[in-house]
Parts: C-alpha cells; structure tokens; sequence
C-alpha cells in the first residue's frame, strides 16, 4: 500500500518540465516586454461549464477551453485586454492586483523565423507559484514552484510568423504546498523572472559541473542530441583540453590548475569555454574550496567569519515588488557592501540568477534556501516531491558558482518525527548531489530557560553547521536581556546565527525603550553583538535582514502598513542607526 504515494509523485514528476538550459553564454531571445493579461479568480479558462475542476492538468489539455487568443463568443479578448511586465510580480503593477491571489492569464505573441538545424527552448526564469504553458494551442506542460527555473523544448511547436504564447499562472497558497499557507513575506504572482528562447544545434550541451578540491579542477559535460569530442578552454590558465563524450553524453576531465582563489577579498573570476561540434557556452568561474573542520568554517583552507545579512528577493526602491534585473540585484548589494558584508544569507526561497551571479562578481559568499519555511505538510509525498524538486532546480541552477557555500533545506520548522525525516531526506538529497558543499538549515531556539537558552535540535546532527534564528530584545524580553543570557550549542560544529532583530521605522525616533524606534534598534543590536561573542564557535551572523520588505502579516498602521520594518534600511533605501552598529562591528571582527 505504501507504493501508492511513491507511484503519485512519480507521476507527478513526469509532468515536471525537464531542469532548464542555462541561457548564460548563449544565443538567447528575450520575450521580455509587456504581455497582456486577463485576471481569472474563477478559472473560467479551466473549467467548463458545470464540470469540477478535477485533473486539473488533463481536463485542460481536454478542453482547449481557454486556449485560443479569442473565445468563439467574445467573452474574453487578449488583444484588448490591459498588459502587465514580463519579467514582474503582477502586485505591484496594477492596483486592483496588490493583494490578488488567483489565476491571470498572460499572452505574448512571438514572431520567430526558424533556423534549419537549430532546436528552440522555452525557458522561464520563475513563475510564482504554478503555471501552464501553452504555444500555438499545444500544452508544453506545468511547472510548480515559484522561484527556480524551468524550460520546454519547443522546436516542433515554433512556426514561422506569429506564435501565440499563453501562460496560466495561480498563485493560490495551499497546506501542502511549498512553501504553506502562512509566511512572512509578499506572495507576488506572476511570471517574475526572464522568459527567453534559446537556441542550440541540434547535438548541444545541456549542461556541465565543475568541481575543485584544492588543486585539481573536475568537470563533466553532459551532452544531449549526439556524441561528440568536447574541448573546455580556461586561457588565463593556460588549459585547453579535450575529451570525448562517447560514453552516455558525457565527457569528464580532470586536471591541475594554479589558479588565484575566489574569495570575497578577491572575488577571481576566470573565462571558460566549453564546446562540442556547433556548440560553444562561455562562462566566468571562480576556484575556491569550503569546509568546516572542527567549529569552524575554513574558505580555502582559512577560518572564515561570516558577516551576514538576510535578503528578501524584493526592491521598493528601484523596480517595485521581485526584483526583475541586475540593476534591482546591484541595488541590493550594494548596500550590503556598504554594511561590510562578506556573506548573504538569500532568504528564504531561491534567487534570481542574476543576484546571485553579480553577488558573486562582487564577492559575496553566499546562503540559498528553498521555501520549506515554519510547517509545511511533512506527511505528504506530494509536498516532499515538490520540496526535492525546488532543492534539485536551485543546485542545477547554481552548482557552477563559487559564491554559494551552503544549501539550507529549510527555516524555521517545528520539532517532529515527520519533520526529521521530511529534512533528514531533503540534506541527503543535497549531499548526493552535491557533496562540494556545506547543508544547513534554519532551526529556532527552545525556550524552556529564558537566560539558558539550550539548541539541541535533533536536525543539527545531520547539517554541517548548527544555524539558528533568536529574537532575544524583540519576540523574546528586552535588548538588556542580553547581558544575561548564555547560550549553550552543541560542541565541535560551527555556529551561524541565521536571524536575529526587531522593527523600527526610519525617521521614527524616541527613547531606547520604545518599540520602533530607531534608539530601540540600536540598542537591540549592540546587545545582541555582545550577547552572540560569546557564543563558543560562532562563526557569523545574519541580521534580520537587510531592507524592509513587504509582508500583508504586517498592517500595524502608520509604522508597517504593510512592510516588515526589521531591515536595516527602510524599503527606499535609508539607513537606520542600527546599520552603523552593524557595519562598525563587521570593521573590527
Ligand atoms: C523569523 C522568520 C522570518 C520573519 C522574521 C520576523 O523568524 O524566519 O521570515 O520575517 O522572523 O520578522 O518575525
């Protein structure tokens, strides 16, 4: 009987796309721009009239119902209906969306002339939170999961002139989604990364992994079409190397390099080209290594402090809701640079692409997370599938770039036998594949001694370093506490305190006993620092967070009114004092 859930997510999978191309170093069109939408809080393109909406996938492969660019009795129409962004959340676009949590509707059209010998992937960077995808009437198929990547291969479905492109996007939350019901950030809908066309010849290079341990470079290219030699170059380095891909697609090399070490004080990045017949991607990679030994985190071989900041994936500032761009990304990172950081913890889902390839040219370690955020459903396969799913989309994703350090499978979840083991499966998974780097996750402290704070999580037997969130001055007594408190963490692992932080408003000043006050936050973090020094192995810190950001949990009017005010800087981008107490710190550690 037990198979029965195995064969539902197997099934389910199946309908997944396959794991995306990476468009970067490659012949790309961007479908970007504005695309029309119609809204749909009842699914009127899904259901047919007085049928249930059972299937779902299959009834609307059945129906065609929606499907065309206009129904036979005019009842909705593309053409003239309004158009939103394409990369962008819908929320912030139009007012009546601010808060829509449902189905829209998109359609682009794509003029395309094919290229004989070329075949054609439809890739999304994200869509939050599902989505169908239709061109020319035919299904490409379903993606869930709001913020990793997927693609379809269009080749046969393409036609030369005009191509309708139809997207179905819900962002509905559900219990045995991923992440749940309840969170503490904005549920932007929409498609709020690039949507690209990429064309490959027709025996193509779908993917490669570099690995280095030191000394030695490893790198597997995956071939897809065909079997054919594979030449990598790194110049500056003097390789050029060939090998054949005969055996399954696959071309392994390894060899030797003496290359300058990536690392946040010189973030090296080097030029490598990887070709195979008409095939060619080209690349920047840095070499480093990441381990913990003992307590500590060693980069290259050194003990590393980690001086942190959580991020939401979210600008006010410069494009409004999900970040869209590099220009969003850079904003974000510069004030963390301004804040002294050499780390990034991006919570608490993944990342654009494109934050985390600039964080790496910038030289900032980093953290990535999938949305296993409080408690999910730990029961259902269905939900742990789509939790193996997000993990497996963001290592593909990001596997090749030497800024990210540590895996986190999760933030902030409760003690149970079911959570264990939902987790216990997910680090597994990640260590499988990839055993380069360190897995953690996010646990919260147990409270039964205020002052004597004990972490025994049970989950930190099975993560690399022991990470944990604390509220000590804000959800739990008053900044003074700190001066009290002694923290006993379980010996011989690295800690990284994963959150830590209150709310103030900017501009908003008083005493430094008055909740949300910028005095109060000040003094809230010089406690904290001094508090966590004292932690034995503390190896970094993660304030919570960086910016204020967006959360519908957070309508105390005229302080929140609907933002989350424990960043450092206010969602325009202004410091509060607290942002000093930081960055003096990160200059002495
Ligand atoms: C937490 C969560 C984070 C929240 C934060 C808060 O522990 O991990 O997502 O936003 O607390 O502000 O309460």
């Amino acid at each position: 009987m037990k198979r029965l859930p195995y064969l539902l997510a197997a099934l389910l999978l199946a309908a997944l796309p396959a794991r995306a191309l990476s468009p970067y170093g490659r012949e790309c069109i961007s479908l970007g721009g504005q695309w029309n939408y119609i809204i749909d809080p009842m699914d009127t393109g899904i259901y047919k009239y007085q049928m249930q909406l059972q299937k779902q996938h299959k009834r609307y492969f059945a129906d065609r119902h929606f499907y065309q660019d206009k129904s036979t009795l005019i009842e909705y129409d593309f053409d003239h209906s309004p158009t939103l962004q394409v990369p962008g959340d819908w929320n912030s676009q139009a007012e009546k969306l601010y808060y829509y949590e449902g189905s829209v509707w998109y359609r682009r059209k794509v003029d395309f002339h094919p290229v004989a010998g070329k075949r054609w992937f439809l890739y999304f960077g994200a869509v939050n939170y599902k989505c169908m995808v239709g061109l020319n009437n035919t299904i490409l198929g379903t993606h869930k999961g709001g913020f990793t990547p997927f693609c379809f291969d269009v080749t046969d479905v393409l036609k030369e002139g005009e191509n309708s492109l139809v997207v179905w996007v819900n962002n509905t939350r559900g219990a045995s989604e991923v992440p749940t019901v309840n969170f503490d950030w904005w549920n932007y809908g929409g498609i709020t990364r690039d949507v690209l066309l990429i064309s490959v010849p027709e025996v193509y290079i779908r993917d490669w992994r570099l690995r280095f341990d030191g000394s030695e470079v490893a790198i597997d290219v995956f071939l897809d079409g065909g079997k054919k030699p594979v030449t990598v170059e790194i110049p500056e380095l003097g390789i050029n190397k060939k090998a054949c891909a005969c055996k399954d697609g696959k071309a392994s090399f390894r060899f030797k390099v003496s290359a300058e070490l990536w690392s946040p004080g010189n973030p090296r990045l080097y030029d490598i080209s990887i070709s195979s017949g008409e095939d060619r991607i080209t690349d920047r990679v840095g070499f480093r290594t990441i381990r913990v030994e003992g307590d500590r985190i060693l980069l290259n071989g050194k003990p590393v402090f980690l001086k942190g900041v959580a991020v939401h994936d979210e600008t006010i500032s410069v494009n409004p809701g999900r970040c869209r761009n590099m220009e969003d990304a850079r904003a974000l990172l510069e004030t963390a640079k301004d804040l002294g950081c050499n780390f990034l913890r991006l919570a608490h889902y993944p990342h654009s692409e494109q934050m985390v390839r600039l964080a790496e040219e910038m030289g900032f370690m980093l953290w990535e997370e999938i949305p296993c955020y409080w408690n999910i459903d730990w029961s259902s396969e269905e939900t742990y599938a789509n939790a193996e799913n997000q993990l497996l989309e963001m290592i593909g994703r990001d596997a090749n770039r030497a800024a990210t350090i540590i895996w986190s499978v999760a933030n902030e979840t409760p003690r149970t036998p079911e959570r264990l083991a939902f987790l216990g499966r997910l680090i597994a998974k990640a260590r499988e594949t990839d055993p380069t780097r360190l897995v953690s996750a996010a646990i919260q402290k147990d409270k039964p001694d205020f002052y004597h704070p004990v972490i025994d999580d049970e989950l930190n037997r099975l993560t690399d370093l022991v990470s944990f969130n604390q509220y000590i001055g804000w959800y739990d007594g008053k900044p003074a506490d700190c001066d009290s408190v002694v923290w006993t963490v379980p010996p011989g692992k690295p800690v990284v305190i994963s959150e830590f932080g209150g709310g103030a408003l900017y501009g908003n000043h008083g005493s430094d006993s008055e909740l949300f006050t910028e005095e109060y936050l000040e003094l809230l973090y010089r406690k904290n620092i001094g508090m966590m020094e004292k932690i034995p192995g503390l190896s970094g810190i993660c304030p919570w967070c960086l910016k204020d950001f967006r959360s519908p949990k957070r309508p105390l009017p005229g302080i929140q009114d609907d933002f989350n005010r424990k960043g450092l800087v206010d969602e325009q981008g202004r410091r509060k004092q607290a942002f000093g107490v930081v960055k003096e710190y990160y200059a002495s550690r």
